[in-house]
Parts: structure tokens; C-alpha cells; sequence
């Protein structure tokens, strides 16, 4: 922990909001490197992520979250309680909205009200994706106490610096708690998972992407500098291994290869990438496999 000024200012900020709002691609823009994966499906977070933001005269813990859907089953259930769980202790937080849908936006609304209520901290609304052009975006008229209501482009870096200066002056005098130089606390082994995730989200449709979890079960430097990465890819149902594999195994390795492209470029290694894939059954109706999965 570095001494700093008196006037230091630090703390935990949570980025929520519906899937899809950009809520990951804000985190990395914060950031200034890729530390959460992006896609452009909803869903594409299953885990709080914690990004790092270190100015001259603050950090910021920011934290990436699930998007939260009202959908009933457990796995939806799994990540509005990652989501949740990142609201407590927050020092501030950001409530993403995308411009240019109809606002305001009655499932947002719905979310302020479940989510939010019971948050003492200052909450920012913030507008997401102005590049899209849309002129519409009305003034919101929620009837939420925001502190502050902020437009961004998160893929462009529009209004981030500015909301970053927002969030700077709602935070309270505190420590460092990371060193200057660190963006997240996620380990290398997670983060590989997560670029084999993305690839899946990239390439594969419909309930695939949502059927498929990422374990990895070797991750080892070998000799001659390379890293040998062995990761299962569980999907919940017998049809859907046949999908992943692909005719004659071709989806499956276009997404290792461009998977083991991103990992090497995270690691500044080369890597060796194993995938498996295996069916277990209905996993995200499991508990056990839940938690396997690092959803509960
Ligand atoms: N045009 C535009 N697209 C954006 C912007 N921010 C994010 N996107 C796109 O929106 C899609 C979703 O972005 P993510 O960052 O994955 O969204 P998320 O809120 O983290 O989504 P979940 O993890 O599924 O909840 C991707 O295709 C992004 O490229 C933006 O400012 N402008
Ligand atoms: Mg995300």
C-alpha cells in the first residue's frame, strides 16, 4: 500500500445493467487493456470481474458484472447473485443503459427499483453507445435519485474520461489497494478460460454459447517456453456436442485457433491449447456443476 496524499480518494465501483449494454467493453476501455471478454450476444459475463484503474490522485475498483435478467433458472439466478454481490461495499456505482432503445427504458426502470434499491451509495445512470447516432435519446425521466447522469460510447472512449472525473469526485478519501501497475486479480488460468469462452460466443449460435462451460485442467510451462493449456468444454445436452465439434472437428478447431491466437498474445507466450469436449447433462440446473463452473 503506497502513502499517498491526504486528498487521495479510492473505491469500489460496480458496473451494472441488462445484458448486452456494454458494461464489459466499458470495464476494458477503463482499464486500457482487455481483461473481460465482449461479444455481441447477451449473457456473455458470468463472473463479477474486477478491473483497476490507478490516476495520479485515486483508484478505482471497478467491477464488470452478469448482465441481470429476470429469466427464472438457477444459472440466471447464479449471475443476478454475482451481480448483486458486487453492489455491496460499492462506493459508487454505474447503472448502464444504451442509448437509442425507447427510454426511458421500463425494464431498466425495473432493475433500478430491484437492484439498486437498498443502495446508499451515489449511483450514476450512465448512457451507453451514443456513437450509435441516436439522435432520440430522451432525457431520462426516471424516477430514480441518480447522482449524476453521464453519455458515453464505451467502443470509442466518448464522455469516459469525463464520467471517470464524476466518479473521482463521488469517491471518499482512502489507500491505494492494488500497486499502480496491476488492471485486475483474475489469474491467467481463469482468464484463458474466459478467451476460450468468447471464441464460443463468437462462433457457435442460439443456445450453444449458453450450453457450453469452460474448465481449465492443465496449465503448465513446458519446456522450450511454451504453456500447455488443457481445457473441457461441458455442454448440457448429447445434441449439442455434435454442434461444438463441428463436421469433422472444423468448429472446434476454429475455435481453439483463434482462442490459443488471443492466449498467447495475454501470456507473450506460446501455447499449446487441448480442448475436450464432454456432455454434463443439464449442468446449469446443478448445483455442483454450478460451482464447478465458478457460477455459485
Ligand atoms: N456501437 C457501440 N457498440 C458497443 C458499445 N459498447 C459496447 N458495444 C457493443 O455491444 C455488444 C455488447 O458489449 P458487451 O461489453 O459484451 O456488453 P455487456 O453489457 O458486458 O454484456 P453482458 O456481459 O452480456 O451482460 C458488443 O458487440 C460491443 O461491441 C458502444 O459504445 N457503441
Ligand atoms: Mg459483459
Amino acid at each position: 500500500m503506497n502513502n499517498q496524499s491526504s486528498d487521495f480518494r479510492s473505491g469500489v465501483v460496480p458496473i451494472v445493467g441488462r445484458p448486452n449494454v456494454g458494461k464489459s467493453t466499458l470495464i476494458n476501455c477503463l482499464v486500457g487493456e482487455k481483461i473481460a471478454i465482449v461479444s455481441s450476444k447477451p449473457q456473455t459475463t458470468w463472473n463479477r470481474l474486477l478491473g483497476i484503474k490507478t490516476l495520479p490522485h485515486a483508484q478505482i475498483l471497478f467491477f464488470d458484472t452478469p448482465g441481470i435478467h429476470d429469466a427464472a433458472s438457477k444459472f440466471n439466478a447464479a449471475l443476478r447473485i454475482a451481480a448483486r454481490g458486487a453492489l455491496r461495499d460499492a462506493d459508487c456505482v454505474l447503472h448502464m443503459v444504451e442509448a437509442g432503445g425507447p427510454f426511458p427504458d421500463p425494464d431498466g426502470e425495473e432493475l433500478a427499483r430491484k437492484f439498486l434499491a437498498g443502495v446508499t451509495a451515489p449511483i450514476i445512470l450512465v448512457i451507453n453507445k451514443i456513437d450509435r447516432g441516436a439522435g432520440a435519446v430522451a432525457e431520462p425521466s426516471l424516477s430514480f435519485p441518480y447522482a449524476r447522469v453521464m453519455r458515453i460510447s464505451a467502443l470509442i472512449g466518448t464522455g469516459v474520461d469525463l464520467l471517470v472525473d464524476e466518479i473521482v469526485s463521488l469517491l471518499p478519501v482512502g489507500p491505494s489497494y492494488y500497486p499502480a501497475d496491476a488492471m485486475t486479480d483474475q489469474t491467467e488460468r481463469f482468464m484463458a478460460g474466459e478467451i476460450i469462452r468468447e471464441k464460443i460466443f463468437e462462433l457457435t449460435h442460439q443456445e450453444i454459447p449458453y450450453s457450453c462451460a469452460v474448465a481449465v485442467e492443465e496449465f503448465t510451462q513446458r519446456e522450450e517456453g511454451a504453456i500447455f493449456i488443457r481445457a473441457s468444454l461441458a455442454v448440457a445436452k448429447d445434441s449439442h456436442k455434435g454442434i461444438l465439434i463441428g463436421a469433422r472437428g472444423k468448429r472446434l478447431k476454429e475455435i481453439g485457433q483463434a482462442a490459443r491466437k488471443d492466449i498467447e498474445q495475454l501470456l507473450d507466450s506460446r501455447v499449446y491449447l487441448d480442448l475436450w469436449v464432454k456432455v454434463e447433462k443439464d449442468w446449469q440446473k446443478k448445483d455442483y456443476a454450478l460451482k464447478e463452473f465458478g457460477l455459485m
